[in-house]
């Protein structure tokens, strides 16, 4: 991982707002000093409170006010700043200025979120993730607003309300917090064909992340890249994770609910901390003018993804987000990201989808943040900007102006406009014709054919995990004819998934015919990821009585591999080894999981106790069970032997030499167990 600076022009633009109340005399909003914050003024010690009380009113009244609005969707998120950086000019394909020079570094802020769940659910439920960053360009803010799925549940940005509406918890009992395992999204689901191939996708481990740090991001809309000589071409973005992309398997999701709620704010907030920063490579999919309708797909249509092995994706650029933030809910829930906001050398499409999120998100902001969101300091850009907008509610900049109005005469017609060929947006012109109608263009009317390739590019174990979540999501509707009607859906996709699906749901086989496109993309499964051993967490579980030398050598060994050793014993404090070392123990087994561990490793000790044995066995159990790598030195041995594991796959025994249970580590799965 790069070590390198923490700061950018954006976070030294922040400083100024920045405030440390630590060893500061305590004072009302008005500045004055305050001499006793425990009571209220009354009249006499136990009489009533008095109207002039402005201590305890100054005091409550903001109290009585510290929420906004939770986002309607992706209310709980995390964020954290980065840089930005191009490898090489991209002045070919687009005029952005930030996308110019290899030497222009950008800084960004990045919000991932969860769609479903209200801003305090589980963050581990099976969910699309939010990948949303805002690049603070040398030329205003460009905001790439996606997730980790490339596609979309829709068309056209109308039905949004709906789709979000069934995906919500049921109004009438407000159950389930964050599921879509639930009647009425499958309701939705069922009714509206277009949402197929979405369907497949996040019955997939795609919606169970390992971290943010390990999920791809897409923009999803194709957007256009326009160069200087004004051509124009389409494209789609693409974050590429240098740890590749890893999921968590749905038994420990769930069960990770009660373990760690923040499970993945924890890993992000963690790891920036350790320098273990997260990083990905910006990708771009282009398709040239004269070849929009080369495809058996319209690049319009959100509910379709440019197969990588048609339209590869050259990789452009690299993130590295390497500082958290100060405050979350003045940077986190106050940014304000917006897929409209584009700089020059980028524009829109007609992809209809997109065209509703360009108003739909200024709205909310408006409502969620205040009219002024965008003076808010996470938010505004570290270019100048001037206008003639006044006033609003919590206005911050202090204009001293005499003129608010273009054009005039007072200040020499200034701000003054600026014109495209001096750096001034100007719209691609592009071409519109047509009759004002509400259809479905016949081009977006192909359902099943992307479904289907999805469902070709899975290996055999991540087909199982897909038909295991259908059989969960839709055991949990009560709705015969709900159920029904996605096995039919399922059965235009693959007649043996939906046969083996109808099985488990007691429904009946679909009579429809499978699509019969043949072809895969490799692109999609995650198996054809990268593997790494970075920041993964490697449980130790440390007896009294342990063998230092071994253990010493494992602990340099991991660390080598930049693997992060966690030290788990019977209870807090210290464990002691057999030449007097002593290790801190990081979790006892009440405050640890095996849950919480990519691998897991068994010194034991020669003064382990019963408990010690009886915990150490049902964590070695449980991550057998989840198929993680597993090792033991000799003294660990017995308990391995004790749950018949030894000689399985991913499971290891090392007495100096590590370097086995390290190569299983970073394979972080052994399927080949079950
Ligand atoms: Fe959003 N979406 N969305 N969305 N979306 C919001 O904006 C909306 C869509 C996405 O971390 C809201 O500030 C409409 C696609 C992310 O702050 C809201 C439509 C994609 C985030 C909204 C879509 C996204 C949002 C809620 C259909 C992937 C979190 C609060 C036309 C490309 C951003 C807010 C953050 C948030 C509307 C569809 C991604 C209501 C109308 C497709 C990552 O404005």
């Amino acid at each position: 991982m790069d070590r390198i600076k923490k700061e950018n022009k954006k976070t030294e633009q922040l400083k100024p707002f920045v405030r440390e109340n630590k060893g500061k005399k305590m004072t009302t909003n008005e500045g004055v000093m305050i001499s006793n914050d425990e009571n209220s003024l009354t009249a006499g010690d136990r009489g009533p409170t008095l109207l002039e009380d402005f201590i305890m009113k100054d005091k409550m009244a903001h109290f009585d006010r510290e929420r906004i609005p939770e986002r309607v969707v992706h209310a709980r998120g995390y964020g954290a700043h980065g840089v930005f950086r191009v490898y090489e000019s991209l002045e070919d394909l687009t005029m952005a200025h930030f996308l110019q020079d290899p030497n222009i570094e950008t800084p960004v802020f990045v919000r991932f979120s969860e769609v479903a769940g209200s801003k305090g659910a589980n963050e581990t439920n099976r969910d699309v993730r939010g990948f949303a960053t805002k690049f603070y360009t040398e030329e205003g803010n460009f905001d790439l607003v996606g997730n980790n799925i490339p596609i979309f549940f829709i068309q056209d940005g109308i039905k949004f309300p709906d789709l979000i509406h069934a995906l919500k918890p049921e109004p009438h009992n407000e159950i389930p917090q964050g599921q879509t395992a639930h009647d009425t999204f499958w309701d939705f689901i069922g009714s509206n064909e277009e949402s197929a191939a979405m369907m497949m996708w996040i019955m997939s481990d795609r919606t169970l992340p390992r971290s943010f740090r390990m999920m791809e991001g897409f923009g999803v809309h194709t957007f256009r890249l326009v160069n200087k000589e004004g051509t124009s071409r389409f494209v789609k973005f693409h974050w590429k994770p240098a740890l590749g992309v890893h999921s968590l398997i749905w038994d420990e999701a769930q069960k990770l609910g009660g373990a760690d709620p923040d499970y993945h704010r924890r890993d992000l907030w963690g790891n920036i901390e350790d320098g273990f920063f997260a990083e990905f490579e910006l990708g771009l999919q282009v398709i040239e003018e004269k070849d929009e309708f080369m495809f058996d797909f319209d690049i319009l249509d959100a509910t379709k993804l440019w197969p990588e092995e048609i339209v590869p994706v050259r990789k452009v650029g690299k993130m590295t987000l390497n500082r958290n933030v100060d405050n979350v809910f003045a940077e986190t829930e106050q940014v304000a990201v917006h897929p409209g906001n584009i700089v020059r050398g980028i524009d829109f499409t007609n992809d209809p989808l997109l065209q509703s999120r360009i108003f739909s998100y200024t709205d909310t902001q408006i409502y969620r943040v205040g009219t002024n969101f965008q003076q808010i300091p996470i938010n505004s850009p570290v270019c100048p900007f001037h206008n003639n907008q006044r006033d609003g509610a919590a206005r911050y900049i202090i204009d001293k102006d005499r003129v608010a109005y273009h054009k005039n005469n007072l200040a020499d017609n200034t701000p003054y406009t600026v014109p495209g060929t001096k750096g001034g947006f100007v719209t691609y012109p592009s071409t519109v014709e047509g009759l004002k109608v509400r259809e479905t263009a016949p081009s977006f009317k192909d359902h099943f054919s992307q479904a289907r390739l999805f469902w070709n590019s899975m290996t055999n174990v991540e087909r199982n995990h897909i038909f295991s979540a259908f059989c969960f999501e839709l055991g949990k509707v009560k709705s015969v004819s709900v159920r029904q009607r996605v096995v039919n859906l399922i059965g235009y996709i693959s007649t043996d998934l939906a046969v083996l699906v109808a099985k488990d749901l007691g429904v009946e086989v679909p009579k429809v015919e499978e699509s019969q496109i043949k072809a895969s993309s490799p692109a999609l499964s995650m198996a054809n990821t990268k593997f790494y051993t970075d920041s993964l967490k490697t449980g130790i579980l440390i007896a009294e009585q342990f063998d230092s030398h071994v253990v010493g050598n494992l602990l340099d060994q991991l660390t080598a591999a930049k693997l992060k050793p966690v030290i788990v014993s019977e209870r807090l404090g210290v464990v002691n080894g057999t030449d007097g070392k002593e290790l801190t123990v990081d979790d006892s087994f009440l405050t640890g999981s095996p849950l919480l561990y990519d691998n897991l490793f068994v010194a034991s000790g020669r003064g382990a106790s019963e408990y010690f044995n009886q915990k150490a066995k049902s964590f070695i159990i449980e991550q057998y069970n989840h198929f993680k790598p597993l090792g033991a030195s000799r003294s660990g041995m017995y308990l391995m032997q004790e749950v018949g594991i030894i000689n399985k796959p991913g499971v290891t025994i090392n007495q100096d030499q590590f370097q086995p249970f390290i190569n299983n580590a970073r394979k972080q799965r052994f399927w080949d167990r079950s």
